[in-house]
């Protein structure tokens, strides 16, 4: 392991530590609670989807119960219980992106919520096929877009507008395999349909079926979510920022953003700059307001504001233990309903504020679409009220750091791409330099690496430990959510880390003054990845799938997660997940996940925990990708 890696887990260690010093609950204290993890579960094989149930059926074929009270076997559980993960996650990801449309609905000149990026709304709309998108009135323009995003969630013919981005051959492989996403809405509500008792047995179907709900996500509310996020709060750009606990500063008010939304994010940013608010921070003492961001609103809120990044998943209860937090506010998603408990035991005030994630147990404080700044600085109010009953002898913040580079959308990637050309005989401002950098051998491919953390892998080790050896076999990395996170406490994300590449990457880092490792953003940004994927895929005219490109989950641990590995795979790519879904109780289910699904979308998932053994794999399969393009 390096010193990095050791180096981590001093801090965890000591923040563990302190918080048994500190009576408080950790993760690992409910963890050693549970004792051993139900097998039954880690295997899929237990059904409750009705209540004649719970079924438990044996995970061998040899003995114990072979079905369910309805017949229902191991396999058809197994499918269930994954399509539903599937709903769950693309339910999460779509409704975040829907709160991000209303905020658009809701936007107007002289309101909280703007039009930041005029031209990538006009070119939306464009693509859209909406008309008179050069010279409609913005506003007019930008709420006709919103009503037109919103009937992405419920219309009743069609398919996803994004899906036109994609490559001809993979919009035919969708057709074909009718995985093609209709309203995203509709897509959920139908899967849990066909798995209500009674319904869908078929493994095979259902699996279609979840990738099918699963693309509404990846290429619907997903999409919808990083694109119109952009158009409202602006595209991100390549910036400095800084990550890990020691970001939380003893001598000020720390506001601690953790959730997803940027809606209210935004609004905190905007509010921590009122003066007021400012000169009534020093009034009690402290030398100003420091907001820091955890898990994927840290990402967002790094991407455009440059907030640095208190930690990932992970570290959420260690920053709270670090005693100098005055408020946690939270939006939805990721956010262990432990923390307001845990608050409790430090001065901390815990705040919710969506009406769909109200935690019980300290402060709520709803966000208002039409009064959204209020919220903002009711939260803020509070967290400078609340410095002086900070305790002195509970403040323990580690010093550990690291300087890092965030900001790779798309269009920021394109434009360091430019630095790679000679823009005197070459076209910019398109992704062709990549493409060549590929086809030349100078990068051997890409991989895609996201997710979550989860206490099942040693914390951030099997991010890291994948993205050093890639990296070190000249495969440029792309990075969202916590696994951004992880790259960039490990100082991967900074042009210094072309150091640990193989020749090929350290050039073209060089060239284009880039990390190796790109951070573009939180998990609805994992669209991101698909978009840039898929315009090399259009540059060089061949199909997704044909890429020496892949997907990693290493950490993962939510249902988002389990959406977004299908997704990926239904758009052609190779999918690498660090834990076990809960699938194993089918082998038949098994084999359609790694192999079956390959006949129909040209990818799979691949199962490997130990991150070197997965990094092989993904060499070997990007060469088998080099050798069949002839490359
Ligand atoms: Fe049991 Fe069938 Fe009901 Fe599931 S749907 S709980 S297997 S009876
Ligand atoms: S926050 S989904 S723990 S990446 Fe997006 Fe991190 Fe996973 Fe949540």
């Amino acid at each position: 392991m390096s010193n990095e890696l050791l180096e981590f887990d001093v801090i965890a260690e000591a923040l563990i530590e302190k918080a048994q010093k500190d009576g408080a609950e950790t993760m690992w204290d409910r963890k050693a609670a549970l004792k051993t993890q139900c097998g039954f579960g880690e295997g899929g094989i237990c059904c409750r989807i009705c209540v004649m149930g719970p079924c438990r059926v044996s995970p061998s074929p040899d003995k114990g119960a072979q079905r369910g009270i309805c017949g229902a076997d191991r396999d058809t559980i197994v499918a269930r219980n994954f399509a539903r993960m599937c709903c769950g996650g693309t339910s999460a990801h779509s409704d975040h992106a829907r709160d991000i449309v209303h905020a658009m609905y809701h936007s107007s000149e002289d309101g909280p919520f703007k039009i930041r990026e005029e031209g990538k709304l006009r070119r939306i709309a464009a693509e859209w096929g909406l008309e008179d998108t050069d010279t409609k009135e913005t506003y007019a323009l930008a709420h006709e877009l919103a009503e037109k995003a919103l009937m992405e969630f419920g219309k009743p013919f069609g398919t996803q507008n994004f899906l036109k981005r994609a490559p001809k051959t993979r919009q035919e492989i969708w057709e074909r395999e009718n995985i093609a996403p209709r309203a995203i809405d509709q897509e959920v509500v139908t899967l849990m349909h066909s798995t209500h008792m009674g319904c869908a047995s078929d493994p095979e179907s259902i699996l279609r079926r979840s990738l099918r709900t699963s693309m509404s996500d990846g290429w619907g509310g997903s999409m919808i979510g990083t694109e119109f996020s952009d158009i409202m709060y602006g595209i991100p750009k390549e910036r400095a920022s800084e990550s890990n606990l020691g970001v939380i500063d003893p001598e000020q008010v720390n506001i601690m953003l953790h959730g997803h939304d940027p809606n209210l994010a935004e609004m905190i940013a905007v509010a921590s700059k009122n003066p007021e608010l400012i000169e009534l921070a020093k009034e009690q003492g402290a030398k100003g307001i420091n907001v820091v961001g955890m898990c994927c609103t840290g990402n967002e809120m790094t991407m455009r504001h440059g907030i640095k990044i208190a930690g990932n998943f992970y570290q959420q209860e260690m920053a709270i233990i670090t005693g100098a937090v005055e408020v946690a506010v939270v939006d939805v998603q990721c956010i262990f309903p432990a923390l307001p408990k845990l608050a409790k035991s430090y001065h901390t005030r815990f705040i919710s504020t969506s009406p769909k994630a109200k935690i019980a147990g300290d402060m709520y404080i709803e966000f208002n679409e039409e009064d959204p700044l209020s919220c903002a600085e009711e939260v803020i109010k509070t967290a400078v009220m609340n410095f002086k009953n900070r305790d002195a002898s509970k403040v323990d913040v580690p010093e550990l750091k690291a300087e890092t580079i965030v900001g790779y959308s798309v269009e920021t990637t394109i434009g360091a791409l430019d630095r790679v050309v000679n823009s005197q005989t070459d076209v910019t401002g398109t992704v062709k330099p990549l493409g060549d950098l590929v086809w030349a051998g100078v990068l051997r491919g890409a991989a895609g690496i996201v997710g979550c953390n989860n206490p099942k892998v040693e914390h951030d080790y099997a991010h890291i430990t994948l993205m050093k050896e890639l990296i070190k076999n000249d495969v440029i990395c792309v990075v969202t959510g916590c696994a951004a996170q992880a790259a960039a406490k490990a100082g991967l994300l900074k042009l210094e880390a072309k150091e640990l590449c193989g020749r090929g990457l350290k050039e073209a880092c060089e060239r284009a003054n880039i990390p190796p490792v790109l951070h573009m953003g939180s998990c609805v940004d994992i669209s991101r990845i698909l978009h840039l994927v898929t315009l090399v895929a259009n540059e060089r005219g061949v199909d997704i799938a044909e890429l020496p490109v892949v997907g990693a989950a290493p950490e993962y641990m939510s249902e988002k997660a389990v959406a977004i590995a299908s997704y990926v795979v239904s758009s052609g790519l190779n999918t690498y997940l660090g834990v076990m879904p809960y699938v194993s109780g089918s082998e038949n289910f098994m084999k359609l996940m790694t192999e079956g699904v390959k006949e129909w979308t040209g990818a799979a998932y691949v199962f490997e925990s130990d991150p070197i053994k997965a990094a092989e794999l993904i060499m070997a399969d990007i060469e088998d990708k080099r050798t069949k393009l002839g490359i």
